[in-house]
């Protein structure tokens, strides 16, 4: 899965065009770069980010999800914690929804999910994006999300949302402390994917990799990104969000090559 992010500094329709045209010219590469899947959001989920009005948010996915899909079949998700953004992607043409509050940020997002009918993704956090960072606690980490994530599976479920379409994200970096929460669950992830349900793995440039290299910035991480998207692989996690399209699908090739030679 390969992220296309709308996020624009300028908010004059002069830049919104600009942020457009960029990211369909971004969306086009990564698919040339053999991508599978494509995750676009219009709205930041780091630490301390400004929230954004869902018109605003539809402003900058929807036009972009319909000129994808005007010259591609390749599936689309749309990375958004509201319902009304949901609606207007898939009627765009997404096919999935990245959630990462697991459907618990709107009263309706369950409801709006299993009448969508499209693939959604439960992600977990401790806390919420403005707080997350500031004091996670967890006794046994991967329980833990485990057991979130079952419930909110649960939960989607009994409000119709077909068994098929779930997808799991043990959410890394998210209310995690950098190494002592993140690392055991990256060591986990096999337990994650014994639920039952495709995981969704995100680790392409988080921080957790800078505390393990000398504080590299978010755009010294490909090796690091890399390395985590291989152990998710390894522990069968189904899909990774990525930015390193071509790297990552390079790692993944020799890394499925040699396994097959060896079978
Ligand atoms: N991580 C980010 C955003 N959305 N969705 C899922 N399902 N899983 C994730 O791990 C995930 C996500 C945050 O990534 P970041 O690199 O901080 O920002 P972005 O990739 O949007 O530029």
């Amino acid at each position: 899965m390969g992220v296309v992010n709308v996020t624009p500094d300028s908010f004059s329709d002069g830049g919104r065009f600009l942020d457009q045209e960029a990211a369909l010219a971004h969306a086009r590469r990564l698919i040339a770069e053999g991508v599978e899947m494509l995750d676009v959001g219009g709205e930041s989920t780091r630490p301390g980010a400004e929230p954004v009005a869902a018109e605003e948010e539809i402003a900058r996915v929807e036009p972009l999800i319909r000129a994808i899909r005007a010259e591609s079949a390749i599936p689309i998700s749309v990375d958004t914690m509201k319902p009304k953004v949901a609606r207007a992607a898939v009627a765009a043409g997404a096919s999935m929804w990245n959630d990462v509050t697991a459907l618990r940020h709107a009263p309706d997002s369950l409801a709006a999910a299993a009448e969508l009918g499209c693939e959604v993704v439960l992600m977990h956090m401790q806390g919420e994006p403005r707080t997350m960072q500031d004091e996670p606690r967890y006794d046994d980490v991967v329980a833990e999300v485990a057991e979130f994530l079952l419930a909110r599976a649960e939960a989607a479920m009994a409000a119709g949302v077909a068994r098929e379409r779930i997808w799991l994200d043990p959410g890394v970096g998210f209310g995690k402390h950098m190494l002592r929460h993140n690392l055991p669950l990256l060591a986990g992830l096999d337990r994650i994917a014994a639920l039952g349900f495709p995981v969704l793995l995100g680790v392409s440039r988080k921080r957790f990799i800078s505390a393990l290299d000398g504080d590299a910035p978010a755009d010294q991480r490909l090796g690091g990104s890399i390395a985590a998207a291989l152990a998710g692989v390894a522990q069968n996690v189904a899909a990774v969000r990525v930015h390193d399209v071509r790297e990552t699908v390079q790692a993944l090739r020799v890394w499925q090559a040699i396994w097959a030679a060896r079978a």
